[in-house]
């Protein structure tokens, strides 16, 4: 790749020597060309710039000065095609999509580093319209330089490490941030294991692979829903798994095709009446096919009304923690005010004594210390999303921050639902036995499984406790 930079700083650009820019250099893959703007300029002062036309601040370079200067870059190359670049901070942001088409597809790179207040926009406009070159005006980001020395700097580097033969590994480049998934980089870490009382990641020294490679995965998630939520919305949906959605919605995010925010939080005392509607509208669901809809009503209104979340509101053992849904903050979105909405909800009994459910068999599966998941329940409109998965988890590291005794959870779910037998398997519950179930007068065969906290620790990612 032939560069050509055209400045008034052209001694600047020494920096490009250095490193293994220079070692780019020597190897072939990469001839600079460094030119001094005015050269061209045809008065004893080297005039470059004059007053804007309508007045103003600041100083314009002048347009036939630079198309001097470009049109001689361009004959000299001999290039069939140029992309001419110019630095500027209404430029389109520089990405590293753009950047590695640069580094695949160009044979020839002029950056045209204007100051003061820019470049006569005739010379942007000439080019443009001129075949065989492409105008590509860029920035480095929201903030004002002096001028486009520093931007031509970085859009050299960026582009000359992508180069065939620049880089020893090109491997490492893939792993790297916006490469391949879109995320950002997970931190690294390396010798000595402890350093002024910190230490090196315990899994990245336990020499299990599956395992670093799945807590890397997990701080690369983190790290972009919580440094930059703007590159969640460009996420492709094919490069996450289960997971990566769960993790991503305990952080507030269920990306595309969902776009939706989410949080996780302790249902408060005074919302019975927002908890019974939210679990009378969930409960149908997953009651099996045979139940006849009265005997889903009375036990509705028997174990699900007001009175009933009035009292678990007030009960200290009981922990109900609610999901709520809320719109992306896209521009339009941004003025008004959130409206989240219940989805889903996790009810938890844990007090003691007394907590463990009547039904002999899950009192004798589970033991002592153990709490019941008296009910996990999410809109069918969120599977798939991570919600449900994270919610579970939110609730358990809840559960475990508010009721350090406990070191057990169990449930009954019944025999015939697939999709909840498999989740919570996904989830860590093992089957230890079965029950009886009582909706209204009939009676339902429920498996019962047990997850053990000290066994099948809580996730990490799931510490996102419900406030
Ligand atoms: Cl490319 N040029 C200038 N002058 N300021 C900038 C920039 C470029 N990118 C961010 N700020």
């Amino acid at each position: 790749m032939r560069i050509d930079i055209i400045s008034i700083f052209p001694q600047f650009f020494d920096c490009l020597d250095v490193s293994l820019m220079g070692k780019a250099r020597d190897s072939g893959i990469l001839q600079t060309h460094i030119w001094d703007l005015r050269d061209q300029s045809e008065d004893v002062h080297r005039t470059v710039d004059r007053a804007p036309a309508g007045g103003g601040a600041g100083m314009v370079m002048k347009p036939d000065i630079w198309g001097k200067a470009i049109d001689q870059v361009i004959d000299e190359s001999g290039a069939n095609k140029t992309v001419l670049a110019i630095p500027t901070p209404s430029g389109i942001p520089l990405a590293q999509a753009r950047v590695r088409e640069l580094a695949e597809n160009t044979d020839h790179l002029v950056i045209a580093c204007g100051r003061y207040e820019g470049i006569d926009q005739r010379v942007s406009q000439y080019y443009q319209q001129l075949p065989g070159v492409e105008v590509l005006p860029f920035s480095l980001g929201d903030y004002v330089l002096n001028g486009g020395e520093v931007a031509a700097v970085a859009l050299v580097e960026a582009t000359c490490r992508l180069l065939e033969g620049f880089v020893g590994n090109p491997q490492s480049l893939l792993e790297e941030s916006y490469e391949l998934s879109g995320l950002l980089e997970y931190p690294a870490y390396t010798k000595p294991q402890s350093w002024r009382g910190l230490e090196i990641p315990p899994v990245l020294l336990s020499g299990n692979h599956e395992k670093i490679k799945a807590w890397r995965r997990e701080q690369s998630l983190i790290l972009t829903a919580t440094r930059r939520p703007d590159l969640i919305e460009k996420i492709n949906p094919d490069v996450l798994n289960k997971t990566d959605r769960e993790i991503l919605a305990a952080h507030g995010f269920l990306p595309a095709p969902f776009k939706r925010k989410v949080r996780f939080r302790l249902a408060r005392v005074g919302e019975e009446a927002t908890c019974s509607a939210l679990a009378s509208r969930l409960f149908p669901q997953a009651c099996p096919p045979y139940l006849p809809p009265d005997a889903i009503e009375r036990f509705i209104a028997e174990n699900l009304s007001e009175q009933v979340f009035k009292n678990y509101l007030k009960d200290p053992g009981i922990q109900i923690v609610l999901a709520e849904i809320d719109a992306y903050e896209t521009a339009e979105a941004q003025n008004k005010l959130p409206q989240w909405q219940p989805v889903g909800y996790t009810l938890i009994k844990a007090g003691s004594p007394g907590y463990l459910p009547p039904e002999e068999n899950l009192v004798k599966a589970t033991g002592e210390n153990c709490a019941y998941l008296s009910k996990c329940y999410v809109e069918p409109q969120w599977y798939g999303s991570g919600l449900s998965g994270a919610m579970l988890e939110v609730s358990h590291f809840t559960l475990q921050k508010r009721y350090p005794h406990i070191v057990k959870i169990g449930l009954g779910t019944n025999l015939g639902n697939r999709r909840a037998r498999k989740f919570y398997r996904r989830h860590g519950y093992r089957k230890c036995g079965q029950r009886i179930f009582m909706v209204a007068d009939i009676e339902n065969q429920d498996l019962v499984a047990v997850r053990d906290f000290t066994t099948c620790q809580i996730p990490s990612w799931a510490k996102n406790v419900a406030q």
